[in-house]
This record gives structure tokens, sequence and C-alpha cells, in this order.
């Protein structure tokens, strides 16, 4: 077998590699609390090859319509709907927060453009790949989204790679996803359900499907996700050379709407970050990521993963202790997986050969636990275990108010014995483009100085829509959308975001660090925020809710003071 030294830590763990590959993690592995007995539904048995039909993996499909509504991956745009029809679109998107009632239209073999690079076609892979489960945790999902998933997989995996798709039901409450679900599936026998009998959340309910799964990797999938040709292999391929890579496919949006599916070449590619709200976030390719490949369809590094999508060496997953298994319901999980896989002597990339549709939604459609605030807890736990001194920054951003986050010496034990590389390390060589918050030179609300002024800089924009204008808003004092960064540089930063002036209105743009537009001055003395290529200065309306840009004046609009200033 071809392995790939380059990330192996030490010489104990290469000796381990070429007597066989075999490694008892477990046995150095701290224990977990235990994870909730699965009931396992069991259907009759077939062997392979008594069934034809969706690439051999179950029955024969009814033939499809080329034509048909959303082939192709094309949108579905309804017209002139009758007043039933409007109710029931609507009555979709309540309980999905996507339009159900569009993907109910389509066929649940719909086909999809091949949207891979050219070159992608043409490659080999090793002849040897491991086989995979794959791993779809639902929550009352809907139907022909579910099922459309489920077939995506099985008629573009070939056969002999994919093991069995494991439906893992987080304790759905809506009743086609029991009985329904059961009878339909004993049609394709490599499709297991397993439920979970309480509500687990996504990471104790992906927990329990790696615990039935047999393939020696696995391969984790949102409910409502579309596989196309070819998605498969190369990420198995990577895997088979690197049993310590952790790998995504591209991500492409399926519409949330139309169910169009649009797809991401791979000269746009984006990789995973995070912002010290420990928000995942997207960014593009650093410079030293594009010249350390040679092609654009090579797999890139990438600092993060988004969590639905990935797959990786069940053994390697298990050595990495899987997820903190006191995450809860939703968040954080996606963060620690990445932390832990490069700091623990792995590689996490994005194979651009391999593409997998998602639907992205506006808002979670499902309930929450009530009176916990779910994501800052697990966020907490990822801080405590994984950030070091970094974490003050994400403890800044919530006020210091850690909350009952729970245990998690057991988890600091697993750092220590996996003898993981420290967070600085990290920032340093993963992630050097994060711009770390101790280095700015002023930070906390930037507060107008007129008379009793409690007027302050403000953006609601975030990172999907930075277009708005900055604006003024009474000072509040949460942080939030009145906290600012300066930086040596002499950019005003929200994370990845700069203060920018073209001309028009001042807005928060993505930091492209050749200062321009987006250097400003800011003089403590007579406390003048000055704008580098124009040469005007910031000043309060008197409205007291925009800003302008105006020739400098000494004006006590045009006076602000940083929360704290340390030039060192
Ligand atoms: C993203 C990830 C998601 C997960 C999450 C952070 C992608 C494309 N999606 O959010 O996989 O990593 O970030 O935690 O990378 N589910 C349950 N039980 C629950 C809640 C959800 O089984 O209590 C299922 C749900 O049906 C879905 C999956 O978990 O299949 C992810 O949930 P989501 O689609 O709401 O998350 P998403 O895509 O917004
Ligand atoms: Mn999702």
């Amino acid at each position: 077998k071809n392995i790939n030294v380059r990330n192996i830590p030490n010489l104990e763990r290469a000796k381990e590699i070429k007597e066989g590959n075999k490694i008892d993690y477990k046995s150095n592995l701290p224990e977990e609390p235990a994870h909730p007995q699965p009931v396992e539904v069991r259907h009759k048995h077939h062997k392979d090859s008594d069934i034809p039909g969706d690439r051999g993996h179950g029955v024969i499909p009814p033939p499809r319509d080329p034509d048909g509504l959303g082939e192709m991956g094309k949108p579905v745009r309804l017209a002139n709907l009758t007043q039933i029809q409007q109710a029931l679109v609507k009555d979709g998107w309540d309980k999905n927060a996507f339009n159900q009632y569009v993907s109910d239209l389509i066929s649940l073999h719909r086909s999809l453009p091949d949207v891979r690079d050219k070159e992608c076609r043409d490659n080999t892979y090793l002849d040897d790949l491991p086989q995979t489960s794959v791993i779809v945790c639902f929550h009352n999902e809907a139907w022909s989204v579910l099922l459309r998933t489920v077939h995506s997989i099985l008629n573009r995996s070939p056969p002999h790679l994919l093991k069995e798709v494991i439906l893992v039901d987080d304790f759905s409450d809506i009743p086609h996803l029991s009985r329904q679900l059961e009878d339909y599936i004993t049609q394709y026998p490599k499709v297991r359900v397993v439920r979970a009998r309480r509500r687990e959340g996504l990471i104790r309910c992906r927990l329990l499907g790696a615990s039935v799964a047999t393939a020696p990797v696995l391969t984790y999938l949102d409910s409502h996700c579309e596989c196309t040709e070819g998605w498969l292999e190369p990420l198995l391929d990577r895997i088979a050379r690197n049993f310590t890579t952790v790998v995504c496919p591209v991500i492409d949006v399926i519409s949330d709407d139309t169910f169009e599916y649009n797809f991401r070449d791979s000269s746009s590619l984006n990789v995973g970050g995070f912002d010290w709200n420990l928000q995942f976030n997207w960014h593009g390719i650093p410079d030293s990521e594009k010249k350390r490949r040679k092609h654009p369809w090579e797999p890139v590094w990438s600092p993060t993963m988004a969590g639905g999508l990935f797959a990786i060496e069940k053994n390697f997953f298990e050595k990495l202790g899987t997820y903190d298994s006191g995450f809860d319901i939703w968040g954080g999980e996606n963060l620690e997986l990445s932390f832990k896989t490069w700091m623990c002597h792995g590689t996490l990339e994005i194979v651009p050969c391999s593409h997998v549709g998602h639907i992205f939604r506006k808002r979670s459609p499902y309930k929450w636990r009530s009176g916990v605030n779910v994501l800052k807890r697990n966020s907490v736990r990822l801080a405590e275990v994984w950030l070091d001194d970094y974490a003050k920054y994400y403890y800044q951003r919530i006020g210091y108010d850690l909350g009952d986050f729970g245990d998690v010496s057991s988890r600091k034990e697993l750092r220590k014995q996996l003898k993981c590389r420290n967070f600085d390390w990290y920032l340093k060589n993963v992630y050097p483009e994060l711009f770390i918050p101790g280095e700015a030179v002023a930070s906390g609300e930037v507060r107008n100085l007129g008379e009793g002024s409690i007027i302050c800089l403000d953006s609601p924009a975030r990172r999907d829509d930075l277009h708005k204008p900055v604006g003024l808003y009474p000072c509040h004092g949460q942080g939030g959308n009145q906290f600012w960064m300066l930086s040596k540089e002499g950019e005003i930063r929200r994370d990845e975001a700069c203060l920018d002036f073209a001309g028009q209105d001042v807005i928060l743009y993505p930091c492209h660090g050749s200062k321009g537009n987006q250097f400003w001055n800011y003089d403590p003395n007579n406390h003048s925020i000055q704008h580098g290529s124009s040469r005007k200065c910031l000043e309060m309306a008197r409205n007291k809710q925009q800003v302008l840009m105006r020739d400098c004046t000494g004006s006590y609009l045009q006076q602000w003071k940083f929360q704290n200033y340390n030039p060192s």
C-alpha cells in the first residue's frame, strides 16, 4: 500500500504503520460517556447480485422523464398556483425552511450535470480503495429530500466502494419517517436505518452512526444533499494514500427555493476559516496554497471544514477521540474536528474533484433545547480544550460569561495523550491569515466625543451582506455590532471585514491588506479618524445616525475615542 509519510509525527508511529497499519487506537483512549444504544431496524436479506437497478443497489427506479422537472439540476419555477397549492408551498417552507413543495415534484432519482473539471474525469485513483459507510443523520427531514439524498448516494457511488448507507434518525416525530421509511428501504439492502431513542442532536447522532458502521472509512453527509458523478473515488483515494487525511468534497449549492443545482468550479474554490465568535466562514484560497499546488483540481489544505460533508478513516477518527459527545444539538463540532485534525498530526483537505450539493437554509427549522444557549455551551467547551490562551478572544466576544459548560477534563486528557501541537502552532502554520485581536492597537467601541454623546460606530452587516453603510447607534456596551479593532496596519476591522471608503458610503468590505481605501489614521490626541487615500475625516451626521466623510475641521463631530487604546 502506498503510504505518504509526510504527516507522520514520530518514528514510533511510522513503525506501527509498517507493521501492517493496524493500530489499536482505542486502547489509549480515555473513557467516553456511554452512547445510548441504538435500536436497529433489520430487513429481509438479499444478495447484492439479486438486485438490479440503482447501480446494483436495489430495485429498478421508475423510468425517468428526461424533460421532467428539475432534471439535470435545472431550477423549478412554479407559476399560476391555485390557492390550495400556494397554501401547500407555504406549509412546506414553514416546516422545512426550504421549498418542499418543489422538491416533491422532482424525481427522487433526478439527473445532475457532471460538474467536475475535465481533468477529474481522466484522473486515475488507486486500485484498492477502501470501502466506506455513508452516514446520514436526520431529524424530521422531508421525505423527498431525504430519499433523494439516499438515491444520489446509491446511484453515483461505485458499488464495490459503498459498503452501506446508515440513516440515523434523531428521534423524528413525523409519521412518514417511521414505518414508511422502513418499508421503502427494504428494497435497498445496503441501506440501514438506526434510530436514536431520544433526541440526541446531530453530534451524538453521528457517533451513533459510527458505532454501527462496518467499513474502514466513514463518510458523513447531511440529510439534504445530492452527490454528483465521481464524488466518492477522489475522497477515498486521499485517505488510501494517507489515513490521517480528512477530506471534504466541494459543497455546491442546491437552491432552497427552486432546487437548482449550482456548482462552484475549481477556479473559484473557497477554503474554511473561522472568526473569534468561533463561527465558521469561507474565504478564498491563500496565495501559499495556490503556489503549493500545481493544478486547480488538486486537493487544497483547509484550516477548517464546514462540518456536514466529509470522509475520515474510522480508526483515525477514533484516535482523535471522535467528537466531544458533550456537544449538544448543533454547532462547534466542525471546528473541534478541524483543530484536532491539524493539531494532532493530520491534514484537512477540500478535494475539488468531488462535488456534493447541499441545501443551505436561512433558518433552522427544528426545535432546539429550550433554556440553554447550546451553541455557546459547545463553543466554550471547544475553547476550553483546544484554544489555550487564545480562548480569551472568544470570551471577550461573549462578555466573559462562560456559563455552565460541564466537565471537559477527559477531553483535555485526550489532547495530552495524543501529544497534539498547541493552538499557537495551528494559527501560525495552518491559518496565518487570521487576524489576532491581541495585535490590535485599539479595540472595543468607538464613541463620538461630542458633549453628552453616547453614540457609537455601529454596523449590523454580516459577512454575507457587507454592503450596508456603516452607521451610528446609541452605545450599548455589548460589543457585537459595536466591536472594532484598529490594526497596526491602520485598518479598522471587524474580524475579516474592514472599514472601507471609496468616495460614497463608509462600508465594511473584506480586508485586502493593501491599505488604500482601508487605511485609517487614528490620532489619540485630537481624536480624529482620518482616511488615508481621501484625507477626509470621519464625522457624525447631525441626525446622529449616519457617518459622513468630510474635510478635517477638528469639530467635536469628528472626535472619536476607542474604548481600549494601547499602542506598544
Ligand atoms: C452546518 C453543517 C452541518 C453541521 C453544522 C454545525 C454543512 C453543509 N452543514 O450546518 O452538518 O456541521 O454546520 O454543527 O457543512 N440534525 C440532527 N439532529 C439535530 C439537528 C440536526 O440529526 O438535532 C441533522 C439534520 O437533519 C442535518 C444535519 O444534522 O442532516 C445538519 O443540520 P443542519 O442541516 O441544520 O445544519 P447546517 O447545514 O445548517
Ligand atoms: Mn445542512
